[in-house]
């Protein structure tokens, strides 16, 4: 495969006259840009978007000489030579794309933009380069695949986008080489004429698809710097004061957790991959990205889909801290999207239809954990939208933290009956609810509140059962970063730091009171001491070894005495940082010792 020199030199030419354009001064440059918020408004707004992961790695779909758990990465993972990989050109004819329908799906989703690879770690352009014949014209499909699919974003009326690997397996003058590709010769590789390349495409995208979005990745090797991800972003933003483009450009990303080490590194959003932040970044910008299975690019093995339902509670989640959720598909080689895919899609859409409201144009919940779900917020409406994952059995419906007057209460779907509620003594809300929730997996109730929202601090005050015993669960915590309560595992997970779990008792009755935890936690990571404190008492504990991050079992901790009745904090917290995570904890009961 060769880069046409003509082409190049003929490119850098003009590119070298464009780059003598004058550029804005330092990284601060966005002097000319438009106005941050003005720009990000419609990014801020959307919340949910489709990112697609197509190339040449969808012809052998993950598989390689009997291996199976590959995709895109399969050039590097299988360690393919250059020579070998270039044979899928050939091969890459995805005679059923049909643009219009991915569009339509994405659109008929609730998905406000899409994202696709322009060009991934690869090198493969997905559209006719006049850089480089690795791209579409140098397979039998030809047709310009960003062309047709940005036409038809625009007739469906989402944002059409790109995602540029700044990492090129397949250029000459990329450097690093892959280690395993020790063969392939770096005489001559110059990677200042690599990125003048890579500008120089980024300069046909720009020219011929005006992406909304420029998605960067593969800006992790060492051969990219600071000073090139501050140039790069200041050189596109001259481009076009409009273009949004992520923190990938630069450097400073905080691996796949996704944000920025600090406000010197240039990017407009924090790029969380496969997570969701703990908590909401109020005023921050992110977005996580998703795999609907465990791959990016297309992989006909991997059977592993997150349920529909599972989907929509994380675009909840994601939007209920204020992000957005940019969930994958890895077309096929023949150009369909997965039915798995598809399914799910669909699913989301019957959810959005009646529930978007909810989603879109909101902004981070002020509250913590809410025992039901979570809490999307619209302070230019005055309403929270309480997302429901839970449907109270008993129909009474508790929101803690809310310090407003309420206006008026009903459900999202039903906006003509008013529902019964108590007015928030001390900061808890009661909301009467109908029998049968009306939109799973999440059912949204609207709170019109007055005033300004003021949220205030609420530690779920537990109250005892008829027997005595307090039920401290994990959904009921107040955590710290970076714990969070797994809904699926009903636990408190990711208990990767020196954080703590709160819970407020309301005991009625003084006494002694046997301490049992019910928590889980691997062989390989038990040992973490911790401390559990009820008010002034303190029972030390070491997390123990149940099998692994599933398997729960109830530990005896001793006693406690409780004195005067009234209201007890009870705080669990590792006495050290942990080698991984302290535990995964689904509940404490504190039993009174003389109980029956
Ligand atoms: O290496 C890539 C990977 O293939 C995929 O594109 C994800 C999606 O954001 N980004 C990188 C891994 O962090």
């Amino acid at each position: 495969m060769r880069y046409n020199p003509t082409r190049i030199v003929a490119t850098l030419i003009l590119l070298s006259l464009a780059c003598t354009l004058p550029l804005h001064a330092a990284p601060s440059g966005k002097k000319d840009a438009a106005p941050d918020d003005a720009r990000m408004e419609w990014w801020r707004e959307a919340r949910f978007g489709m990112f697609i992961h197509w190339g040449l790695y969808a012809v052998p779909a993950g598989e390689w000489k009997g291996k199976t758990n590959h995709a895109e990465w399969i050039r590097t993972t299988a360690q393919i030579p250059l020579e070998t990989y270039n044979e899928f050109l050939p091969q890459f004819n995805p005679v059923k794309f049909d643009a219009e329908a991915w569009a339509k799906a994405a659109h008929d989703a609730g998905m406000k933009y899409v994202v696709i690879t322009s060009k991934h770690h690869d090198g493969f352009c997905l559209w006719p380069s006049a850089l480089t014949d690795f791209d579409v014209e140098g397979t039998p499909f030809k047709r310009d695949i960003l062309k047709e699919l940005k036409a038809a974003c625009d007739k469906e009326g989402i944002r059409f986008c790109t995602y540029h690997s700044i990492m090129d397996w397949h250029h000459p003058d990329y450097l690093p080489r892959r280690k395993w590709e020790q063969t392939r010769s770096t005489e001559g590789a110059d990677y200042a004429r690599y990125v003048a390349y890579m500008k120089g495409q980024l300069k046909e995208i720009m020219e011929q698809y005006d992406p909304a979005v420029m998605w960067f990745d593969g800006e992790w090797e060492g051969t990219w710097t600071h000073a090139m991800g501050q140039e790069l972003y200041d050189h596109l933003r001259e481009m076009d004061p409009d273009l949004i483009i992520n923190n990938r450009v630069d450097k400073g990303r905080r691996g796949m957790e996704g944000m920025s080490k600090g406000a010197e590194y240039a990017g407009d959003f924090g790029t969380p991959e496969q997570r969701i932040p703990a908590k909401g970044l109020p005023g921050v910008d992110w977005e996580s990205c998703m795999t609907m299975n465990h791959h990016w690019g297309w992989n006909k093995n991997d059977a592993g889909w997150k349920s529909s339902d599972d989907l929509v509670r994380k675009l909840v989640d994601i939007a209920s801290k204020g992000g957005n959720f940019l969930l994958n598909i890895g077309p096929k080689a023949d150009g369909t999207f997965p039915q798995e895919s598809i399914n799910r899609l669909a699913a989301m859409g019957r959810w959005m239809d009646l529930n978007s409201e909810a989603i879109y144009g909101t902004v981070a919940s002020p509250f913590g954990t809410v025992p039901f779900g979570r809490v999307t917020a619209k302070p230019g409406e005055k309403k929270l939208f309480l997302h429901v994952f839970e449907w109270p059995k008993d129909r009474v419906l508790e929101l803690p933290g809310l310090a407003n007057r309420i206006a008026r209460v009903h459900l999202l779907v039903d906006p003509d009956t008013a529902l019964e509620h108590s007015s928030p003594e001390e900061g808890l809300l009661r909301i009467r609810v109908p029998e049968q929730p009306p939109t799973a997996p999440s059912s949204v109730v609207v709170v019109e509140y007055v005033g300004e929202l003021a949220a205030v601090p609420y530690v779920p005050m537990v109250k005892a059962n008829a027997d005595g015993t307090f039920e401290l669960k994990a959904a009921q915590a107040e955590v710290t970063d970076p714990i969070r309560y797994e809904a699926a595992r009903d636990c408190l997970g990711y208990w990767t730091g020196m954080a703590k779990a709160t819970w407020l008792i309301d005991h009625k009755k003084a006494g002694a009171y046997r301490v049992f935890i019910t928590q889980a936690c691997t062989a390989a990571d038990a040992g973490t001491a911790y401390t559990v404190r009820v008010g002034k008492q303190e029972l030390k504990a070491t997390a123990k070894a149940t099998g692994d991050w599933t398997k729960f079992k109830k530990l005896d901790l001793g006693v406690v005495r409780l004195a005067a009745p009234g209201r007890v904090e009870v705080v669990v917290s590792p006495d050290q940082a942990p080698s991984f995570a302290v535990m995964n904890l689904r509940s404490l009961q504190l039993v009174p010792v003389n109980s029956p």
